[in-house]
């Protein structure tokens, strides 16, 4: 899927929500679990609910990756599902992938022409070699971890390189040589001051950035939005658990649907007030 697909695709739905699909057993609504394939009902049914509000599903390989086979038959049954409805989503694998070239190859064929997602996380740690082979693929999308969401993001990114340049500048700038901004994205979290994301908007002003952090992190939508939206629109913003447990009844398809609505309308005002629609 190319970068002006992309956009055409957030101007018209008027959203740039990514819908985070992390099933899990224990949160799932129960009465599900009498399906034969649980994971995949819930799936499914939070895709039907949540498609006209997000361009983007987001799959983190963890939460099927944990139940053995029948996770990875759940995984790929997703998959293959938003493929043959909603052939217009970005569908993005939460892998966190990234090892020695020959390595990584494997990774690359598995995850674009095994499962045919559009784009994959990858760990910058392992350098050029371990991201390469994932931009030989046309169309398809690398998005590097730059600076993460989480509490232990601050034991590396944040120490300082050469000239007083936190590591996640320096991963940035090093590693936006090895691609171009149709085949490169950033993961960037929603959870550090608003004014990171404009300091890392000077060093990619075009690049597309990955957004987690929303809803159950605590990140701001609109400070988070406003440093980082560019003028091709240049961000897409995943919302896993606030969405996808809004509600654990029977009903739980109808509220994941509000709550996506909710984030949908959000986002048109954002848009809207930057003239980006
Ligand atoms: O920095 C990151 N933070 C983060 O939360 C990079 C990620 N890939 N994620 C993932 O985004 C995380 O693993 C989970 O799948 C999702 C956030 O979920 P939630 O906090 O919206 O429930």
């Amino acid at each position: 899927m190319n970068k002006s697909f992309i956009i055409e695709q957030i101007k018209r739905s008027q959203s740039f929500l990514c819908v985070g699909l992390d099933p899990d057993v224990q949160k799932i609504p129960q009465h599900l679990l009498e399906e034969p394939d649980p994971i995949f009902e819930f799936n499914s049914a939070i895709i039907d609910a949540t498609y006209q509000h997000c361009v983007a599903y987001k799959i983190n390989f963890a939460f099927y990756e944990v139940y053995g086979s029948e996770g990875i038959q759940s995984l790929e049954k997703t998959i293959r599902y938003i493929k043959i409805n909603y052939p217009e989503k970005f569908i993005i694998a939460d892998a966190k992938r990234g090892d020695i070239g020959n390595t990584s190859e494997k990774y690359a064929k598995s995850v674009f022409e095994k499962l045919e997602c559009d784009a994959i996380t990858l760990s910058p740690y392992m350098g050029k070699d371990s991201i390469l082979p994932f931009l030989k693929y046309k169309d398809k999308w690398a998005i590097v971890l730059a600076l993460t969401s989480n509490e232990g993001s601050k034991d590396f990114q944040f120490l300082l390189c050469e000239n007083n340049q936190p590591l996640y500048l320096k991963v940035i700038e090093k590693s936006k040589e090895w691609g171009t901004d149709q085949n490169m994205m950033y993961v960037i979290g929603a959870t550090h001051q608003p004014d990171i994301f404009k300091q890392i908007r000077q060093i990619i002003p075009h690049h597309f950035i990955l957004i987690p952090g929303i809803g159950a992190q605590g990140g701001s939508l609109e400070e988070v939005c406003n440093a980082a939206l560019n003028d091709d629109i240049g961000i897409i913003v995943n919302v896993s658990r606030d969405i996808l447990y809004a509600d654990t009844s029977e009903k739980f398809a109808t509220s994941a649907n509000i709550q996506a609505q909710y984030y949908q309308q959000k986002m048109k005002k954002i848009l809207m007030d930057r003239k980006l629609i």
